[in-house]
């Protein structure tokens, strides 16, 4: 009989153990749980998953929506300055999200598009910090799919935009399945982020008011500074020439390519528009380029044979750093 009361002891004992160990598991399940919805499932987690299914909570993950039409944390006019010093190591630091390359794409929408940012670069590390920490969180701002890719020209020899342009454009597309090219001046940046760095139905002018020209579209057929093409704008007017070296004239060869082709530039309003230059001295290897008021007459004959279809260069070095793809091509010379 004094084995009783011991007995009874022991069972409510055994019954306590069992009720807290039923709790640290029911707790450890849930937080497994909810771990699984941030990361690749494990199979503990894909059990508790599969516990979970058929009780009253449908934890199916609702499919990710296409983000909204006007992006929803845009602000609008945007304070632009380039006095203070920045470093690569801030950037980085306020933009963890950015992946090695300088890609990015939104966690809680699918982009619209899928836009490769490309600058034809040299010698201005200064200018692309700025670029850097001004525009990477303006393009998440914008929730667009992005990578940026600066096309550094190999050698000292006179600086050819547009040829570094057509390399990045064909470089950028081997990585990804872009569908929309920005091609930016490292120093420009736009002072409104409503200033949608994507593409339009019409090939898209973005840099329509620069400080430096007191706010004011220089000429209606202005095409420099920012531009966006689809991969279909692009092709249709075979790319951008190869043989502009040296300073001018690339530009205006574009915009007659684009009205050679019957397409019209769409721009934002001149309010939106606003974007500021990063003043500098002049660089070396700049000389304008003599010939490019005789080219640009010509583009009606040249365009169908110089461009993307006989572009040649040979790529000497890819880095991909953390925020921005550094592509090292060699283009030859003059
Ligand atoms: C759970 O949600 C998914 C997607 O939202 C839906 O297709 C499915 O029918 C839901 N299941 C139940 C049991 O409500
Ligand atoms: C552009 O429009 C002109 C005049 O309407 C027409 O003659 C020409 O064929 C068109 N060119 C292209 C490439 O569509
Ligand atoms: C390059 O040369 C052009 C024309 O001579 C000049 O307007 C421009 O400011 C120069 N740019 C740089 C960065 O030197
Ligand atoms: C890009 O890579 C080249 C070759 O390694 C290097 O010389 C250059 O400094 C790099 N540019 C930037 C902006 O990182
Ligand atoms: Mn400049």
């Amino acid at each position: 009989m004094a084995a009783g009361p011991c007995n009874l002891k022991g069972v409510s004992t055994l019954l306590i153990c069992v009720c807290a160990i039923y709790l640290i598991l029911g707790t450890l399940y849930a937080l497994r749980f909810e771990e699984s919805r941030v990361f690749v499932t494990s199979s503990w987690a894909h059990l508790a998953k599969v516990a979970m299914r058929g009780t009253k909570k449908n934890v199916t993950e609702p499919a990710m929506e296409l983000c909204p039409e006007t992006p929803p944390r845009l602000v609008g006019p945007l304070h632009i300055e380039f006095k203070y010093s920045v470093s690569m190591e801030l950037v980085q630091k306020v933009n963890p999200e950015v992946k090695e390359g300088g890609h990015w794409r939104p966690r809680d929408c699918i982009a619209r598009q899928k836009v490769a940012v490309i600058i034809p670069f040299r010698h201005r590390e200064f200018h692309l910090k700025y670029w850097l920490h001004y525009l990477h969180p303006i393009l998440q701002r914008q929730q667009l799919d992005y990578g940026i890719y600066v096309i550094n020209q190999y050698g000292e020899t006179t600086f050819n935009r547009a040829k570094l342009m057509n390399v990045g454009y064909a470089e950028a597309l081997k990585q990804y399945d872009y569908e929309c090219i920005v091609f930016s001046d490292v120093d420009i940046v736009p002072m409104d982020d409503r200033n949608l760095y994507k593409c339009y139905s019409q090939p898209r002018h973005l840099s329509v008011a620069l400080d430096q020209h007191g706010f004011r579209l220089m000429y209606p057929r202005l095409f420099g500074g920012v531009t966006a093409l689809n991969k279909k704008q692009f092709n249709t007017i075979n790319g951008f020439p190869n043989n502009y070296w040296g300073w001018g004239g690339e530009d205006d060869d574009i915009s007659n390519r684009l009205s050679l082709k019957n397409m019209s530039i769409s721009r934002p309003d001149m309010k939106t528009g606003r974007c500021r230059m990063i003043r500098h001295g002049r660089d070396l290897h700049n000389e304008s380029n003599p010939k490019r008021f005789d080219y640009i007459k010509k583009t009606r004959s040249t365009m169908e044979k110089d461009g993307i279809n006989s572009l040649k260069y040979k790529v000497i070095k890819v880095e991909q750093n953390q925020l921005f793809t550094n592509i090292t091509v060699d283009i030859g010379t003059l």
